[in-house]
């Protein structure tokens, strides 16, 4: 019987890798990490423990995890030109959390977006066990939001943030910019100064963009105002599953007690590893593979809305980063499609778009759908692909094809696309399932 599950577990892992290599993975929060960042990932650092700063260890046998570590705090710097990084966050919801412990008190208020207009979950209100309110004890207030922007409207939040404090007597501590609907830079430099004058704290969540600020091609939100800058290493920065926090020398101390002992008893050491590996093909590749995301998010945008289909965003264009937002309420919600396009091999998620709520909509029916273009760029497409890729999207959803025909062309179609490009070494196929048995 045990035998059986063992062995019908890693059935499965294959299985899962074989229909990866057969999709068209299109989740804008996941991407595929090169070889070399998968093998420093499956290393023996993976079993160590090395809790506590490099040269400041509470455990023995830290020799080479402390000189990776220090190398891999050596790229971060050099990738974001920041002062200070802090590589051992396990995840961006624990990069946010050890922010919101270095530079809140619970009951303070932290003004950034709700969840249909961008927000994450972390930084959420207690009611919606949202981090930043259960966990941390935030109260939440929010920017205001231009839905025909995309983006955070400049003066009506400054004006709801005077309201507060004038009216209030509520001064929020702490705004959070950034999120996981995320089409078009922030106007973090348009606040900056009125947030800094009512010493309200910046951070910047950039865990969806940081491969796209890493390879100069949205915004430099250490340049733009953020005192301190939160990430995960596995979305458009094509890492490990892992987070990090990048700051200003003087915020060092307390971003440094807040990991640990503070969000963390141990950190997760091969992910360390492997981030050093990500860093430095970043280094190297980053720049074309932030430029071809972009223009392939843009391309998929361009060619879905001349399909007919609503794309969020066109005022200015679809989008600037790897995300498109499709609403495709006008032929169903989007927990349907997710459901009819991943039959195709189409593997996308469903997305609340601003204005759900009010329609009536929920996170299980919500309007739309998210799509990202990053995975899809590191394994070689460009915007020719977009089109196609476009087209078995409105097969789908506008004519209501029969689903089998479409999984067959979709199959056909990803065999062109095996190797992971933007890496030093592309020899083994990006979804091989690799035994070390
Ligand atoms: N919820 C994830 C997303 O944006 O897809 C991020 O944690």
């Amino acid at each position: 019987m045990s035998r059986e599950k063992y062995d019908n577990v890693f059935g499965l892992l294959e299985k899962h890798h074989k229909w990866f290599s057969e999709s068209i993975p299109l989740i804008a929060s996941e991407n595929i990490p090169s070889p070399a960042v998968r093998e420093a990932f499956v290393s023996d650092f993976g079993n160590r423990y090395a809790e506590g700063w490099p040269g400041e260890r509470v455990y023995a046998g830290c020799t080479y995890i402390d000189e990776v570590e220090l190398i891999t705090i050596e790229l971060a710097k050099k990738l974001f030109n920041a002062e200070f990084a802090d590589v051992r966050p396990i995840s961006g919801v624990c990069a946010n959390l050890s922010v919101y412990s270095a530079f809140t008190n619970p009951n303070d208020k932290m003004i950034a977006l709700p969840i249909p207009s961008g927000g994450h979950i972390s930084h959420g209100k207690s009611d919606f066990s949202g981090t930043a309110g259960l966990v941390h004890g935030l109260r939440i207030d929010y920017f205001a939001f231009d839905r025909e922007e995309m983006n955070i409207d400049v003066d009506k939040s400054k004006q709801r943030i005077t309201k507060m404090i004038e009216e209030e007597n509520d001064k929020p501590n702490m705004a959070m910019f950034g999120g996981s609907l995320f089409l078009f830079p922030h106007p973090m430099k348009e606040l900056k100064d009125f947030l800094l004058d009512h010493d309200i704290f910046i951070c910047y969540d950039s865990a969806h963009v940081s491969g796209l600020i890493a390879g100069k091609q949205f915004q430099d939100p250490l340049r733009e105002g953020a005192q301190t800058m939160t990430l995960s290493t596995h979305k458009t920065l094509p890492g490990p599953q892992g987070g990090m926090i990048l700051s200003w020398n003087k915020y060092a101390d307390d971003i440094k007690k807040s990991v640990f002992p503070g969000n963390t008893s141990n950190h997760h050491l091969h992910s360390v590893a492997a981030k050093a590996i990500a860093f430095a093909e970043m280094l190297e590749f980053g720049k074309d593979y932030a430029v071809q995301t972009v223009k392939n998010a843009k391309a998929l945008a361009e060619s879905l809305n001349e399909k007919g289909l609503v794309v969020l965003g066109e005022k200015n264009g679809f989008t600037e980063s790897h995300q498109v937002a499709v609403d495709t309420s006008k032929y169903g919600d989007g927990g349907y499609f997710e459901k009819e396009l991943e039959k195709a091999n189409l593997i996308v998620n469903r997305q609340l778009l601003p204005g759900d709520k009010k329609a009536g909509r929920d996170y299980v029916h919500p309007g739309g759908i998210r799509l990202g273009s990053s995975e899809i760029t590191r394994l070689g497409m460009k915007e020719s692909e977009m089109i196609e890729i476009a087209n078995f999207i409105s097969r789908i959803i506008i004519d209501k094809e029969n689903i089998d025909t479409i999984k067959t062309d979709v199959i056909e179609f990803r065999k062109q696309f095996t190797k992971v490009h933007y890496a030093f070494e592309t020899l083994t196929d990006a979804y091989k399932y690799i035994k070390i048995r």
